[in-house]
């Protein structure tokens, strides 16, 4: 795999705008992907947020194992993380951020509009969650000063929510984080060799993702699952060999687009009981 850098400057600057939104927030709604809820989670966001209340968010639940989604909710509710699982494409579940937002301030007594904002890395669908929530009769409002330059408050209820998500850049610190990063398509192709992932996502999620197909051949290295994957879908080169780069692309689409069998990348880590 190649590199995987960030500008440590465009971290920082990600860093420093949230932590100056944040000032102004009573709750953060953080967005993560269903089906990497910890490699979508960035860490630098803990001490950004000190002690303020979170809400998790997990994001396209369409597209992740049904099984594991259930597992992922007992564990963060265990862990005492008040979290939700959506559907942000069709809405599915948004309503519910209201909810949960409302139980999780009412200690609160504040004589002013709660405010809430949207955060979370690209892609795991922060404006899609915020375009429903905002579809639900919302209406704008003035500005805080210091923090609404471009930006608009918008209330719902007692509520006030910002319009812009806050945005996070993903924190890679090794290879599998690529890996999944990519495979769900928070990071683009062109970082991560297609050949490479397409490697991962067979050596790893191979099994459930043909577990219906008779055919798979478990046995066989992950290059001759590509191949059989190249054959099975008549995808040739001239002369007859299958073609790899066609299987690695369409692979990697069919994956991304849930039309294989749904899978989780990350599942609850076991715990033991003591
Ligand atoms: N299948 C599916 N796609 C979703 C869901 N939520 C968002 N998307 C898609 O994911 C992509 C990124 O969503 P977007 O809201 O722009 O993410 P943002 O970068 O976090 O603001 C878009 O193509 C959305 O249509 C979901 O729950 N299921
Ligand atoms: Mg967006």
């Amino acid at each position: 795999m190649q590199d995987i850098h960030w500008y440590p400057g465009h971290m920082a600057k990600a860093k420093r705008q949230l932590s100056e939104l944040v000032r102004y927030l009573d709750l953060i709604v953080e967005v993560r992907d269903a089906r990497i809820p910890i490699t979508s989670h960035n860490t630098d966001l803990e001490p950004i947020l000190g002690k303020k209340s979170v809400v998790v968010v997990l994001n396209k639940i369409d597209l992740a194992d049904p099984e594991v989604t259930p597992k992922w909710s007992d564990w963060f509710w265990e862990h005492k993380i008040p979290m939700i699982t959506v559907n942000g494409k069709n809405g599915n579940g948004v309503e519910k951020i209201w909810q949960i937002a409302a139980e999780q301030l009412s200690g609160k007594s504040l004589t002013r509009a709660k405010r809430i904002a949207v955060v979370g890395i690209p892609n795991v669908g922060k404006s899609s969650i915020l375009n429903r929530l905002l579809g639900t009769g919302a209406a704008r409002t003035g500005n805080i000063p210091g923090v609404t330059r471009g930006k608009q408050w918008i209330k719902h209820q007692d509520f006030e929510i910002l319009d812009t998500p806050g945005l996070l850049p993903p924190k890679i610190t090794n290879q599998t984080e690529g890996y999944k990063l990519a495979l769900v398509g928070t990071i683009k192709d062109q970082i991560v060799d297609g050949y490479d992932l397409a490697l991962y996502l067979m050596e790893n999620y191979g099994v459930k993702i043909f577990e219906n197909d008779e055919s798979y051949p478990k046995q066989l290295t992950v290059d001759e699952q590509l191949a059989w994957f190249a054959e099975k879908r008549k995808f040739l080169v001239k002369g007859g060999g299958p073609d790899l780069n066609r299987a690695i692309g369409t692979l990697l689409h069919e994956f991304r687009n849930a039309r294989l069998n749904r899978v989780s990348l990350e599942s609850p880590p076991i715990e033991s009981a003591n």
